[in-house]
């Protein structure tokens, strides 16, 4: 698809499917029945993006999206080709949960959120960091050799999951990107605390809060709109693990991950790790960026009814995340051949917790069996796990996992509290087997 074009494909064909058809393929529409045919050149450009002749073009009813399209390789320079696309413009992508069993993520599997255009033709010569605010004891600009010089590096493994995770089961369902169950990864990132840059500058005591600003553009293409600003509370800001990192596994970080740099906070919603960062306020007042007010990134304090509307003042900031696992290996709907016995392997986290214990069912969860579960790397890492399971007889099975934190906490096993903006669904995960 052409890279000019302002919306995404989705976008462009939720809003007005007949018209999306006739702007991106040119196919001309009887007003009356609203059955689109397509032109011959229309048809020749829809068999040229999807790599072949549509056959049956004709037979094809006006307004869909060629399934053929998502299907195709990534198109992310530097990702792997088997993450999903969501949408196209901003782009996002998730990662399919088999892709998640390496111990460490790959960087070409970690997902993607973006909320704007990210920056294009980074000079890294020029790129700074200015730290200010109210609660700044004075302002101070880092070029990135100054954050790579003057501070001592550290290399932690990081949870980072989208808020809006698992958004796809809720009902009523939820505006925004439809995750299912790969917006998260456990990369090892590298960089300077934000304590160290932070208390470079000075951080005066009534200091509350920081707020990011990125470099990315806002879809509207206005450059003085601000894309996405949020932060964490002064506390989680001076944490140990908390960092401004400028690498994933040892390499940069990729363009779509933020180059050339980022903040990390392990363990809570990854909007509040900003990307392409640029400055940082040290804030006297919890910081009021966009989507830190209203109703982003924020749940009723007290649980609702589904589809309930709930007033601004009753919505609470999340904080860490929830305990949550995956079932990384086997992948779902494989089939069992000729035994009884499989591996079952898998990731459990739990935001600024610890995960202490980790179980799987096979039957529906009326009974569960203990999985060996490992430490983290370090504090705020996922941490893997794995059992063996038995089935009594051949025929079709799913596989449950449930993950217990620290303190005490389990995962449900169905969709746990609605809410309006479609958030932390912690549900257990299941896979399906057939055992032959
Ligand atoms: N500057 C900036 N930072 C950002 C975002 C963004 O759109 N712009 N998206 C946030 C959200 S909502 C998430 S879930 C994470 C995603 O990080 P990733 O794309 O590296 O997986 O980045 C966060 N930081
Ligand atoms: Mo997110």
């Amino acid at each position: 698809m052409s890279t000019e074009k302002k919306v995404g494909l989705s976008e462009l064909y939720a809003q007005d499917p007949i018209e999306a058809d006739r702007l991106v393929w040119g196919r001309e529409s009887h007003a009356s029945t609203r059955r689109g045919f397509l032109k011959k050149g229309a048809l020749a450009l829809m068999g040229a993006v999807l790599g072949g002749n549509v056959v049956f073009g004709a037979n094809m009813p006006a307004g869909l999206i060629p399934v053929g399209i998502w299907d195709q390789d990534f198109p992310i320079k530097g990702k792997h080709k088997d993450l999903i696309l969501l949408n196209d413009r901003p782009v996002n992508a998730e990662t399919p949960p088999h892709l998640l069993e390496p111990l460490v993520t790959p960087a070409d599997r970690l997902f993607i959120r973006n909320n704007g255009i990210p920056p294009e033709n980074i000079d890294l010569s020029t790129w700074t960091l200015t730290i200010d605010g109210e609660s700044a004891l004075t302002s101070k600009t880092y070029s990135l050799q100054d954050l790579k010089t003057r501070f001592q590096h550290y290399t932690y493994q990081l949870t980072l999951e989208c808020g809006g995770n698992g958004r796809a089961e809720f009902n009523p369902p939820a505006k925004g990107n439809q995750w299912t169950l790969g917006a998260v990864g456990c990369p090892q990132w590298t960089g300077v605390r934000l304590r160290d840059v932070l208390e470079d500058v000075g951080i005066k005591d009534d200091a509350v809060y920081i707020g990011y600003y990125g470099k990315d553009t806002h879809l509207s293409g206005d450059p003085d709109k601000v894309v996405i600003s949020r932060g964490v509370p002064i506390k989680k800001a001076l944490e140990d693990e908390s960092l401004i990192a400028w690498a994933i596994n040892g390499e940069d970080l990729p363009v779509m991950n933020g180059y050339p740099l980022r903040l990390v906070f392990g363990g809570w919603p990854a909007s509040t790790s900003g990307k392409w960062l640029q400055r940082i306020s040290i804030r006297n007042i919890v910081h009021d960026g966009p989507k830190m007010t209203g109703q982003a990134y924020r749940v009723p304090c007290k649980p609702v009814a589904p589809g309930s509307k709930v007033a601004e003042e009753d919505m609470c900031i999340i904080e860490s995340m929830p305990v949550k696992s995956l079932i990384t290996s086997p992948k779902s709907g494989g089939i069992l051949r000729g035994k009884r016995q499989l591996e079952v392997s898998g990731k459990a986290w739990a935001g600024d917790l610890s995960v202490s214990k980790m179980e799987v069912s096979i039957d529906f969860g009326a009974t569960w069996q203990e999985a060996s579960l490992s430490a983290p790397a370090n504090r705020l890492a996922w941490q893997p796990w794995k059992a063996t399971v038995t089935f009594p007889d051949v025929g079709y099975y799913e596989v449950w996992a449930r993950a217990t934190d620290s303190n005490g906490r389990s995962q449900p096993m169905v969709i746990p509290g609605w809410n309006p903006k479609g958030y932390l669904n912690n549900a257990c995960h299941r896979i399906a087997i057939k055992v032959n």
